[in-house]
């Protein structure tokens, strides 16, 4: 009898000698050698839903912040949540069976040892960003959904916060969770809608610039604009550029937030002048870093620790300008990289509780959950918030007692709506930005000034083997290779306020070096000399 699995996976035959790990953002690698990998992910995808009794999956396409040569594949959970980390594990194994049979038998055994009947109906749906590897990787995916009998949507190309917000919209649709209509005008639709509601008549002062590295982000941000209020509706001026998605190998190239964040410059191509507020988002439009450069032409950058500070003040003032304050708290999550002065900014100024987890949007987004607002974002821009069911509630139910409660309590309402609560996503992240400039009435200056960032320094070490540096401390100490933690801390203690870790990249075949230090040379120094160990602890 003919086994539609096993004849998918023959027809993408796995390289021999490679070993896949569903990684920070799922598999993610040279895209030559992928196929099979992405027939073997729409297996899971198909059982996944099974599992879940038919709801939407969904499936991106992307390697992200990667080079263009670089593709990957991400799974997503019903509600828009990255993949539960049990299922990470299956699709790592399912990634790595050898032969045709042994993923055909792969598949039945997950399907028996997790009870899940092969006649539900299993759905996906599917989406990628612009790199040139995409379609024919489509057509893997496609042929391993068809194997396993899924009905898919695909819907071409879109941003990867886009994806998620179709995979929450088609599972909650007609229910009194519905998230919105699942469609790119539904998307466009409900975050206009609530750009211009949470304004609330207040006007952006001046314009922004936005680079959209060369990816799915330009055609996305260009047909959102349509949807704002233009500016002589008070709306903002938004200027696009590096949106050349006709040319793939631009991507990230010289320009994204990656490149800005890591270089800690604006993109070679940019011509806006002093003062004039820029952002770059990432080649998926998954995160956003702000910079300006100031009269005397020093680039400033604003990351995404400081899109955290500024969103968690906000939303820390509506809530108790609208009476709310004696029932909900705000907390905020950062990783090892949030910068130190942000860190002290949001327990001593601000007043809130701060959560240190691994990299990893999954982590962060965990444990944003258990507070009633979490707000959490990566230094490199990753980020949202979140709010608990609970606290949902409490801001709809609230009645104002007077007139400035019931004009604080409108706007928190139509900040919730702006705010993707699916995944971080850099259009909405930049729409809340550009709210919270608007009702503050700051300069990118004035938001600069609000605390001094430690200088600091982000390195990429390539070494022969990344997987044997091994972490613990939410990443910020390495206990394999043996020793090397106890020369790391000697070389911070050299340093006035220094702070350095190393760790594996999750996405990319190297090992990242940040460090800090109470001055820019102090804080190279201690990058160099930390790079200098891993090099030396990563060559076998
Ligand atoms: C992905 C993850 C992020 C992570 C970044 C870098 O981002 O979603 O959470 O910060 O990779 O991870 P690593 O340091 O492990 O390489 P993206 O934008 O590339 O999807």
């Amino acid at each position: 009898m003919a086994d539609p699995i096993a004849e998918a996976a023959q027809k993408h035959p796995a390289p021999e000698g490679l070993t896949y790990t569903y990684g920070t953002a799922g598999f993610r690698t040279k895209a030559d050698v992928l196929d099979s990998v992405l027939t073997r992910v729409g297996l899971i995808a198909a059982l996944r839903s099974r599992a879940l009794k038919g709801q939407w999956i969904g499936v991106m396409i992307t390697a992200s912040h990667n080079p263009p040569g670089d593709n990957g594949v991400k799974l997503v959970e019903p509600l828009g949540n990255m993949l539960q980390e049990e299922w990470e594990v299956l699709s790592t194994t399912m990634a790595n069976k050898a032969t045709p049979e042994d993923v055909s038998q792969y598949y039945r055994d997950i399907a028996k040892t997790h009870r899940i009947d092969l006649a539900t109906p299993a759905r996906v749906v599917v989406a990628r960003d612009t790199r040139a590897s995409g379609a024919r990787l489509l057509g893997c995916l496609v042929d391993g959904l068809k194997a396993a009998g899924a009905d898919y949507k695909d819907f071409g190309f879109l941003t990867t916060p886009q994806l998620h917000y179709m995979v929450r919209c088609l599972n909650t649709e007609g229910t009194p969770n519905a998230y919105g209509s699942p469609t790119e005008k539904g998307y466009y639709e409900k975050f206009g809608a609530a750009f211009k509601n949470a304004l609330k008549g207040k006007k952006p002062s001046g314009g922004l610039t936005v680079d959209c590295a060369n990816g799915v982000g330009g055609p996305k941000l260009t047909e959102l604009i349509k949807y704002l209020p233009s500016e002589d509706e008070g709306g903002l001026k938004i200027t696009v550029i590096n949106d050349n998605v006709i040319k793939p190998d631009s991507l990230n190239v010289e320009c994204g937030a990656d490149y800005v964040k890591t270089n800690q410059r604006a993109p070679p191509s940019s011509k806006a002048g002093p003062n004039d507020r820029c952002c770059s988002l990432d080649g998926d439009a998954d995160r956003v870093v702000y910079y300006f450069k100031d009269d005397s032409n020093v680039f400033h950058l604003l990351d995404g620790d400081r899109i955290a500070t500024l969103v968690a003040s906000f939303l820390g003032d509506l809530i108790r300008q609208s009476g709310l304050a004696e029932q909900i708290t705000i907390g905020v999550v950062q990783t090892a990289y949030a910068n130190g002065a942000a860190t002290k900014y949001v327990e001593q100024t601000l007043k809130l509780k701060v959560d240190c987890t691994p990299t990893g949007v999954k982590y962060l987004h965990h444990a944003a959950e258990k507070l009633d607002i979490g707000v959490y974002f990566e230094a490199n821009g990753h980020g949202t918030v979140i709010f608990s069911h609970e606290t949902l509630e409490a801001i709809a139910r609230h009645e104002a007692r007077n007139p400035g409660q019931k004009e604080a309590l409108d706007i928190l309402r139509a900040t919730v709506e702006l705010i993707n609560q699916a995944v971080g996503d850099a259009l909405s992240d930049m729409l809340l930005v550009e709210v919270v400039l608007a009702h503050k009435n700051w300069t990118v200056q004035n938001w600069l000034s609000t605390y001094d960032d430690l200088p600091n320094r982000l390195l990429k070490v390539t070494v022969s083997d990344r997987n044997r540096f091994q972490t613990t401390d939410a990443e910020r100490r390495l206990v394999k290779p043996e020793g090397i933690q106890k020369l790391i801390d000697q070389e911070v203690q050299k340093v006035r306020q220094g702070r350095a870790f190393a760790r594996a990249s999750g996405t990319e075949d190297a090992v990242r070096v940040y460090a800090e230090a109470a001055t820019r040379a102090e804080a190279d120094d201690l990058a160099r000399r930390v790079a200098d160990l891993v090099k030396a602890a990563g060559t076998v």
